[in-house]
């Protein structure tokens, strides 16, 4: 074969290296082990740029770490749970499963077409009952060691369809995606899983990852969200109950106004008064409950959003501040969250920005209690005064530093038994039911005698039944289903009733990458001996958007596990590399910001709108259907080869950066990969593998260049992953070798093995091919990757740069070891012919040496 045709080779080689179990993973443990692992994807049907460029990344990490004599666990799966699967089985009048299952079915294939180094006999799909078997008995572990429970919590309901809807069900103007109808909140008993529990380890391991990226553990430190403050009660006047409050700013207690409960706080209906003789009392149980009414149909966002007005109503009830003794009224407002802290807070307008807008709205007193340390009054305040100060106004506290005032006030408070210290944290526990169809079935049978009773572990997995009746309306199809659902009560008999609700699809993935390294066990969850070997994973790589919640909960996971001594390690990704977008161009009308097709662009240099002749605006936005900016992976595939795909992303730019991209610089790499293919069949027949004696010149600096490039690419590939420079260094050693005309020279056949083997990660299938066409008999990806000869680095002669009187006049070779050491160089450089010319007799006054570089003649 003369000429490149990836079409020739790559399927060929793909099947041998299947027959052949390249990639099976190995399990002598004599091997340092490297487990790479990719965020698994959700079976859509199709492979994007986005997938190829994660599995690329990480099959180049994995072929270098095999033939760096690792044993490597490159594993691929399924994320096959969740709703997309329900709704087209919906749209199309057909089952999930099967939906689901040939998704994954070509998808496989297109995964293979890009010669990734899987080891397929590890592959699960969490929608498989050998999978979400494991998944419902780990479900059972929580429950057991309490940290799985019910609870009511509130669900989006669409009241015509009579079914709970999941977020992605809601529009924008939070309508039903199917019924149109405006959904209505509604109150739902649900499963929650105890993350909160473990929120200190969370956030306090974070500083064990030290090769994640610092971005991605600030997102998750934000979102566990750690706050030091103080629980603080207020006496409500006329009964004998309390607000509590959080506050992070005890040091403030003295300026407090009023307090405000969440509309949806128990105490609302309580302090609501009705007291006739009131003014307005009559009416103010129906205000307030219009009001929690109105609030209740609000999105958190909408309700602290710091540019919205705060809205609110006076309740009547009022309260005692214990610290003052004063009487304070007792507010709801919109502001307030119920879920966050108590569902209630002290307002002080003097130095919190929300509180200040709230008073100067609503006309509630404005009381100073810390002053800016240069500032001895303030008149009227134009803002809250948020920063450290001394305190004023404050009784016995006054002129004490706001900062150390906190403790003192939370001391007396705590002695006066007012309150305590508190540490709240943001994150809440984790919503895991679903009312869907397509999930993992939770394990639980209710009892009208014993209540929530786990399914035996013998009796797992709960299965989910078959050819289901999905419409999308009337609630969860599983609750239809009465042969399922009625089952005896495992613990007493009685008739009892199955759980109808399925896990969320984020707890299979915050448990997959335990179950790769013993993926086909079938008595065990996983062979702890298996796991704790193979685990942690040495480099996960996926997208950012997984930085909060999908790698939170695997990281919550992994310690509960820990704590049910399954697993020997607290924290499950060693590395983490969050892959940056693949961006397509786009053609966007500027007044209209409509993208026009790339097929309706007749000039891509001068685009042009074809309705309004507008010229357009060329811009890189990641690939999607809505920028018609897409490209398809197969098309590329079926035009330039897997290789060419795999040379481009790589070299486009670096793994954690957007990538753009550009035709051109795909044939770019197509065009390399052709100078390679040539290279190698032009010269394989003159081939010499003897070790050569005594290197002329040229070959010692070809043996440079080629050391350099292993030197280079190593370095590349180690730590940062920079991909990008690697594939430059090899274009340049693919460079020297086609400029090299001794190509029966030993050294030229050292270089073309050189090239091959450095270019074997990024390439698999040329290089595999190319690797047999000069005679090898193994595969090339069992080879060992090149090791630098440090002796060939050292260039032999260095040139010396020869001036007089500072002008340069010519240049020199010297042995390095002359060209090195001062007086020699001297000494060569003033007997050499260029000096001798120039100096030409005159008297030598100075000679200024710069060791492997310059001599400098002054003369008189
Ligand atoms: C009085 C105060 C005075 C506050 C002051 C701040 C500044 P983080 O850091 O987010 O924990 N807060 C407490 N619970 C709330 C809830 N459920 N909904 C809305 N706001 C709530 O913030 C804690 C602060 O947020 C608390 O401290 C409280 O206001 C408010 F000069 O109490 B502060
Ligand atoms: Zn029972």
């Amino acid at each position: 074969e003369s000429r490149y045709n990836p079409a020739n080779i790559e399927a060929q080689w793909q099947h041998t290296w299947a027959a052949h179990q390249l990639y099976k993973t190995p399990e002598e443990s004599s091997k340092p082990k490297f487990y790479a692992l990719s965020m698994f994807p959700y079976p859509s049907g199709n492979l994007h740029m986005g997938h190829v460029r994660v599995y690329t990344i990480v099959d180049v990490m994995a072929r270098l770490k095999r033939m760096q004599g690792y044993r490597v666990l490159n594993p691929m799966g399924w994320d096959a749970f969740g709703l997309p699967a329900e709704n087209a089985a919906i749209e199309r009048n057909t089952q999930p499963a099967k939906w689901t299952y040939q998704n994954i079915d070509q998808m496989r294939d297109q995964l293979k077409q890009l010669g990734i180094s899987f080891d397929w006999d590890r592959e699960i799909a969490t929608c498989s009952p050998e999978y979400y078997r494991w998944t419902q008995w780990i479900f059972l572990e929580f429950f057991k060691a309490g940290l799985a429970y019910q609870k009511e919590a509130t669900v989006n309901w669409d009241p015509i369809d009579q079914t709970v809807l999941a977020n992605e069900q809601v529009d924008a103007e939070g309508k039903s995606w199917r019924s149109g109808a405006i959904v209505e909140r509604k109150l739902l008993r649900q499963w929650f899983l105890k993350i909160t529990d473990y929120a200190d380890q969370l956030l306090d391991d974070l500083n064990k990852l030290t090769g994640w990226p610092e971005r991605v553990k600030l997102m998750q430190a934000n979102w566990i969200g750690k706050s030091v403050g103080a629980y603080l009660e207020f006496p409500i006047v006329g009964m004998d109950e309390k607000v509590g409050v959080f506050t992070t700013r005890p040091d403030t207690v003295y300026g407090v106004s009023y307090l405000v409960l969440a509309p949806e706080h128990p105490l609302t209906q309580k302090v609501t008064t009705s007291d006739p003789s009131e003014p307005d009392g009559a009416s103010r149980i129906s205000a307030v409950e219009a009001f929690v009414q109105e609030v209740s149909t609000q999105t958190e966002l909408e309700r602290t959003a710091e540019d919205k007005p705060k809205r609110g109503i006076p309740t009547g009830g009022t309260a005692i501040n214990p610290f003052t003794g004063e009487e304070i009224p007792i507010w709801i407002a919109d502001y307030v969250l119920y879920e966050y802290g108590t569902g209630a807070v002290m307002g002080v307008p003097a130095h919190d920005v929300r509180d200040f807008q709230f008073a100067k709205q609503q006309n509630l007193p404005i009381k100073v209690v810390i002053m800016p340390p240069d500032q001895p009054t303030v008149s009227d305040l134009q803002a809250a005064y948020t920063d450290v100060g001394t305190i004023v106004n404050s009784g016995e506290f006054d002129g004490m530093v706001s900062t150390e005032a906190k403790g003192a006030i939370v001391a007396y408070a705590e002695k006066q038994g007012w309150g305590k210290a508190r540490i709240q944290y943001r994150l809440r526990d984790w919503l895991i039911s679903r009312q869907r169809y397509w999930g993992a079935p939770i394990p639980i049978i209710h009892c009208p005698n014993c209540g929530a009773v786990p399914v035996p572990e013998s009796d797992l997995p709960v299965r989910l039944p078959e050819d289901v009746e999905l419409s999308g309306r009337g609630g969860s199809p599983l609750g239809k289903l009465e042969s399922w659902l009625n089952v005896p009560c495992p613990s007493c008999g009685t008739p009892a009733k199955r759980e109808t609700d399925t896990m969320d699809t984020f707890i299979d993935s915050s448990w997959y990458f335990l179950r790769y390294p013993d993926a086909n066990n079938d008595q065990a969850i996983f062979d702890r001996g298996k796991t704790n070997n193979w685990m942690p994973v040495d480099q996960y790589v996926g997208g950012i958007e997984h930085a909060i919640l999908h790698l939170l909960y695997s990281r919550f996971f992994t310690k509960v596990l820990r704590d049910c001594n399954l697993l020997a390690f607290d924290e499950p990704f060693k590395r983490l590399l969050t892959q940056g977008m693949v961006q397509g161009r786009t053609y966007k009308n500027p007044t209209t910001g409509k993208y026009v097709l790339p097929t309706q662009i007749k000039d891509p240099a001068n685009p042009i709108d074809p309705d309004t002749g507008e010229t357009l605006e060329v811009v890189f936005e990641k690939m999607s259907k809505s920028k018609h900016n897409g490209v398809a992976p197969g098309d590329v595939i079926d035009k330039y080869g897997a290789d060419t795909a795999r040379m481009f992303i790589l070299f486009k730019a670096p793994p954690e950066k957007d990538l753009e991209w550009e035709d051109a610089d795909v044939e770019g790499q197509f065009r390399f990969l052709n100078r390679v293919w040539r290279l190698v069949t032009e010269s394989a027949a003159f081939l010499k593998t003897t070790e050569s004696q005594d290197l002329t010149k040229s070959e010692k600096e070809l043996r440079r260049v080629i050391h350099t490039a292993i030197k280079e690419v190593t370095e590349d590939l180690q730590g940062d992953y920079q991909f990008n420079t690697a594939v430059s260094e090899l274009m340049k050693l693919s460079n020297a070798l086609g400029d090299f005309a001794e190509k029966s020279s030993p050294v030229f056949a050292e270089g073309l093995n050189t090239l091959l083997l450095l270019l074997a990660p990024f390439s698999p299938h040329i290089t595999e091919e190319l690797w047999r066409t000069i005679g090898q008999s193994e595969s090339i990806h069992t080879q060992a990757f090149p090791t630098v000869d440090p002796t060939a680095l050292v260039a032999d002669e260095k040139t010396i740069v020869i001036q007089i009187m500072g002008k340069t006049r010519g240049t020199i070779e010297a042995a390095t070891a002359i060209a090195d050491d001062k007086t020699a160089l001297e000494k060569f450089a003033t007997e050499s012919e260029v000096a001798r010319r120039y100096i030409n007799g005159k008297e030598i006054r100075k000679i200024i040496v710069v060791p492997g570089k310059l001599v400098n003649f002054v003369t008189a």
